[in-house]
């Protein structure tokens, strides 16, 4: 009698097991979730006579054409396919069709995975690229040498449910050599985010070469030493470094051909000491100056009641806007402190003069201006929701950092909106335990709670959500001292978000999430991101 039991409960064990396993191959384990994808029967096997056809000879076909060939050598060790331009599909191809007719929405596409082919169809290149991602994930993480890939077929419709799917960058408390940011960026594409805000400038360092303003660098860019950790000592080292022009470009152009868009973010007028150091003449003291050494809000800002601080801040904006095609332009505007204005003579003037009734005003007066000269050279201009006191500037949006209110105000007030709420998107919080984790900043935001993320605040009518552009997450440098360190904060985290910007919400589930994120470590491993493994050991 025991026995039989045990037979039988053996029999049923092996039976879920055996399911367990036709469905974990069946899933198709793409991130973000696809809005809608049906596993069809049979599979695509990608041989060495498999070719990859693209619907036209456009040159912009490598951007599509280039990471599958990269992939299939990087990653499954396999030979590069041929490729042919202009041509039809034909049997075991991948075809990249362009079809500005199809309906499909911007950034959206159509995956078909069939025994005889795959077929990739977009109304724009954004879309084949996803198209393309998607696929990728498809394919088992393995060596496959000489054998043949097999790819489950499927039917794939998507686009995504917003248009800025960000994350930012600080290389300012800690810079981070350009390499990364390229790696950082190739990264960020295979989880279809479409925006990379960079943070280059903070009180620590100055990180973006101008050419007018050669001490920007040459100053700003180096601090004396850095306060370790949480403790009250220094380590005693100069900490340097800033982006070339040349490097700039060759970030925005990598970037652009992932169809990310860069923007940069130069601080006002507050977390301006890099730049104060750098000509003090700018500050309402004068000075001296020095390249922050240590975390925190300083009182040194940029002077409201100088004309030469406008000149000077004019200037870099356009270096930055020729150097950047973003339509956005981020100036920052985060915790500056009013003490300074307070005591400035000028400033004070600046407030009779405008006919402002205290600082914060004039901190609104100051973001206008900006805005207006910016808007004048046809960008928008996107800042921290410390923007909205004293006024908001009359075409500017909002980052909703503290928190949503900012961002629901805003949205209500009828401005665009990226929601970055400290408690949900800050990736330089801790993710796990603290005790179990290298020092972190603070806070709490482990996988489940990013998952958990909804940029909508239920505050806002339908007609005013359409003005929350999407979210983004924050890595903030202060205590990540390395790029390992960076993806280490990131990873798996940006899978999360990335689901949370993409996914429509019907199709988002969290232990469905945590299964597929489990297979992507596998992916994490081969191509060497440095991710937190806290989630998959419990
Ligand atoms: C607040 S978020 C800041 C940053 C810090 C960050 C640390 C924001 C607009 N300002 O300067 O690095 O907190 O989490």
């Amino acid at each position: 009698m025991k026995t039989g039991i045990k037979i039988i409960s053996v029999m049923l064990i092996s039976a879920i097991t055996s399911v367990e396993a036709i469905s974990q191959q069946k899933s198709l384990n793409i991130i973000p979730k696809p809005a809608k994808a049906v596993i069809e029967k049979g599979e695509f096997r990608l041989t060495k006579r498999s070719v990859i056809v693209t619907s036209s000879d456009d040159p912009e076909f490598n951007n599509i054409v280039r990471p599958i060939q990269e992939y299939l050598q990087n990653i499954c060790n396999k030979s590069p396919l041929t490729l042919k331009r202009s041509g039809k599909p034909s049997r075991g191809s991948i075809f990249l069709k362009l079809n500005s007719e199809s309906g499909i929405q911007k950034e959206g596409y159509k995956l078909s995975v069939m025994k005889k082919g795959v077929v990739i169809e977009a109304s724009d290149f954004a879309g084949l690229f996803y198209g393309v991602q998607s696929l990728l994930q498809m394919i088992p993480v393995g060596d496959y040498g000489e054998s043949a890939i097999k790819i489950t077929c499927a039917t794939i419709e998507d686009s995504p449910r917003f248009g800025w799917r960000g994350l930012h960058l600080d290389v300012c408390r800690h810079f981070m050599p350009k390499e990364f940011v390229l790696k950082y960026i190739d990264y960020m594409s295979m989880y279809k985010f479409n925006t990379f805000h960079f943070h280059l400038t903070d009180d620590q360092g100055w990180r973006i070469e101008m050419e007018k303003y050669p001490d920007l660098v040459n100053i700003g860019s180096v601090r004396s030493e850095t306060r370790i950790g949480k403790s009250d000592k220094f380590d005693g080292t100069e900490h340097r470094g800033y982006f070339t022009k040349e490097e700039i470009r060759e970030i925005v152009k990598y970037a652009a051909e992932r169809y990310i868009t860069v923007v940069p973010e130069i601080e006002m007028p507050g977390h301006a000491s890099a730049a104060l150091t750098s000509y003090p003449e700018l500050g309402c003291t004068g000075g001296p100056y020095k390249v922050q050494t240590k975390w925190g809000v300083f009182d040194e800002v940029f002077c409201a009641g100088k004309e030469s601080t406008f000149k000077f801040l004019q200037d870099v904006i356009d270096e930055v806007i020729e150097l950047f095609p973003s339509k956005f332009i981020h100036i920052g505007g985060d915790e500056c402190p009013k003490s300074s204005w307070k005591s400035c003579p000028l400033c004070q003037q600046r407030i009779k003069d405008e006919g402002l009734s205290d600082e914060h005003q004039l901190q609104s007066w100051f973001v206008t201006r900006m805005e207006k000269y910016i808007n004048e050279k046809g960008r928008k201009i996107i800042g921290w929701d410390e923007i909205l006191e004293g006024g908001l500037a009359p075409n500017a949006a909002v980052m909703s950092w503290r928190g949503v209110a900012g961002g629901i105000e805003a949205a209500k007030a009828g401005h665009y909106v990226v929601m970055s709420p400290g408690t949900h998107c800050y990736f330089d919080h801790y993710q796990a335990d603290a005790a179990s984790q290298p020092l972190a900043i603070g806070g709490f935001t482990p996988l489940e709670k990013v998952y958990g993320y909804e940029p909508v605040p239920e505050e806002l009518t339908s007609e005013e959500s359409k003005y929350i552009m999407g979210a983004q997450a924050n890595v903030w440098t202060e205590y990540i001292l390395s790029p390992e360190h960076v993806e280490y904060m990131v990873y798996p985290r940006a899978a999360a978000l990335s689901e949370v910007v993409w996914t429509p919400n019907e199709g988002r589930e969290y232990s469905d999430f945590k299964r597929r994120v489990t297979t992507h470590t596998e992916l994490y491993k081969k191509i060497g991101i440095n991710y937190c493994k806290s989630e998959f050991e419990k």
